[in-house]
């Protein structure tokens, strides 16, 4: 304050978060450093180019293949041999996100005051960032984290350019990136296999990972559990030519060898940020992981430099975290607003072939907040009407919802596996973030025959019967 500077604010990373501040930022004047190569348009960050946008789009091209098989039962005929041709698919899809790169540089930046550099950004004094327009291929942000050994591997960034089909492929990681991956290449015909460190999908709720394991099983995707990758020897080129795996058991007593076309690495990123100068400025972060330490106003130990999205150590890696919470800084910094990102009861979903969405904690985190006495998990087990014709999956949808009993049963966790859970759950979270009780819950009237109407109707609990009934 009182100082001049060229600008009011500098946002390093082109992200949905880093796009948000600097949108909301007009009127100060700002400046974005893209992190992206000047060869590539990759504004939106993981979201749009590897991430949400690319994968719902190929989720949905496995959706399409189902819709097919179930439509025969509803009166469809059709002579053609059904097949999927994976380059169109890939074209149509890179297709609409150059699309949607192009609208964002045209709506946040080109037309607004918005100073946008394609370059990489480097912080050299306190108040000084220095952009450097030469160095292509370095990024902020967050980048796939590639072990040396695994230099045969594709990254499951690639998956979603990769110009041919990938062919049979072992999946390494079981967090939610790889085990969508998993899921729609099944579900566009390819055989696949999933490598499992130790558990799957770490922090969500595990029985309902118990529960989206059995359902990809029931797709005739394997796993492999628990073992860890150990040699990747390519044995025919070609696209995608062929890779000989060899994996050992967590307890080194068993050893896997395999034969696949493709091996997708799900292994989690790390933060870009070691070229960005954080150590000039004396800005604290885990230097195993990158990530960023903030406060709850998501400002460094450094008063002038905050960070946002997936960059800070111990958040949500999720788009709608990083849009609020970049929306919310800049509000606070220039709109006198003192609002912070709420970082409790944020819905989310799984586009695994059965989707999973959820609201609020889970099971484990609930009896370790609350005590597990004090927890009511209601469940139930549905089956949704169009579903029913085809004869599909009966056992598989599953709603449950986790109440705290001493404050007046109020909802804690929605949790919701089956068609659109997304669509359903987003709605529930809004009136979990007003206090949502159960008797409230059970004195909605629910829609017929929708999903979403089992959460309105959940009779069993956990505790007393164990087991569930299945409505539809
Ligand atoms: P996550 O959520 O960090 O998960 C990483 C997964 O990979 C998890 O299952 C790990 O198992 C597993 N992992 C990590 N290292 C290895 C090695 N060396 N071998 C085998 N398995 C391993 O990342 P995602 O890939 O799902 O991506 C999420 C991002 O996508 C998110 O940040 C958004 O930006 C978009 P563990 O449980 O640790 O045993």
């Amino acid at each position: 304050r009182g100082l001049r500077y060229d600008y009011d604010l500098v946002v390093i990373g082109g992200g949905l978060g880093g796009l948000a501040a600097a949108k909301v930022c007009l009127i100060n004047g700002c400046l974005v450093v893209g992190q992206s190569p000047p060869s590539s348009p990759g504004l939106g960050g993981t979201c749009i180019n590897v991430g949400c946008i690319a994968k719902k789009l190929m989720h949905q091209a496995a959706l399409l293949g189902q819709a097919i098989q179930d439509s025969s039962n509803f009166g469809w005929e059709f002579n053609k041999q059904v097949s999927h041709n994976w380059t169109c698919m890939m074209e149509a899809v890179q297709l609409h996100i150059k699309a949607m790169n192009c609208s964002h540089h045209k709506q946040h930046l080109q037309d607004s005051r918005v100073t946008y550099l394609n370059a990489l950004g480097e912080l050299v004094a306190p108040h000084t960032v220095k952009v450097d327009e030469s160095r292509e291929s370095l990024k902020s942000g967050e980048k796939y984290t590639t072990p040396e050994s695994y230099v045969l591997c594709s990254p499951s960034d690639d998956l979603f350019s990769l110009p041919h089909c990938p062919g049979h492929t072992l999946v390494v990681g079981a967090s939610y990136m790889g085990l969508e991956c998993a899921g729609f290449l099944a579900g566009l015909g390819l055989p696949v296999t999933v490598m499992v460190r130790s558990i799957l999908l770490r922090g969500f709720d595990q029985k309902i990972a118990e529960r989206i394991e059995e359902h990809m099983v029931n797709q005739r995707i394997s796993f492999l559990r628990p073992f860890v990758l150990t040699k990747v020897e390519k044995i025919q080129e070609g696209s995608p030519g062929k890779l000989r795996v060899t994996a050992l058991s967590s307890d080194g007593k068993e050893t896997f060898e395999g034969e696949f076309n493709t091996v997708l690495l799900a292994i989690g990123r790390e933060a870009c940020t070691r070229n960005i100068g954080l150590d000039h400025v004396g800005v604290k972060y885990n230097p195993r992981t990158g990530k960023v330490l903030v406060d709850e106003e998501d400002r460094t130990n450094v008063g002038h430099i905050f960070a946002i999205g997936d960059v800070q150590k111990g958040r949500l890696d999720l788009t709608p975290v990083a849009v609020q919470a970049g929306r919310l800084l800049a509000r606070r910094l220039y709109g006198r607003q003192r609002t912070k990102c709420d970082y409790i009861n944020v819905p989310t979903m799984l586009f695994t072939s059965m989707e999973y969405g959820a609201c609020g904690v889970s099971e484990e985190r609930a009896s370790q907040m609350y005590g597990e006495e004090n927890i009511e998990v209601y469940h139930s087990n549905f089956w949704p009407l169009e579903w029913t014709v085809p004869g599909r999956d009966k056992y598989a949808c599953y709603a449950k919802v986790i109440c705290h009993i001493p404050d007046s049963e109020r909802v804690v966790g929605v949790h919701v596996l089956g068609p659109n859970a997304g669509e359903i759950v987003q709605g529930f979270a809004v009136a979990l973030r007003c206090g949502l009780t159960k008797e409230q819950l059970d004195s909605t009237i629910g829609i017929h025959p929708v999903c979403a109407e089992v959460l309105t109707d959940l009779t069993v609990t956990q505790r007393a019967s164990g087991a569930t009934v299945v409505k539809g």
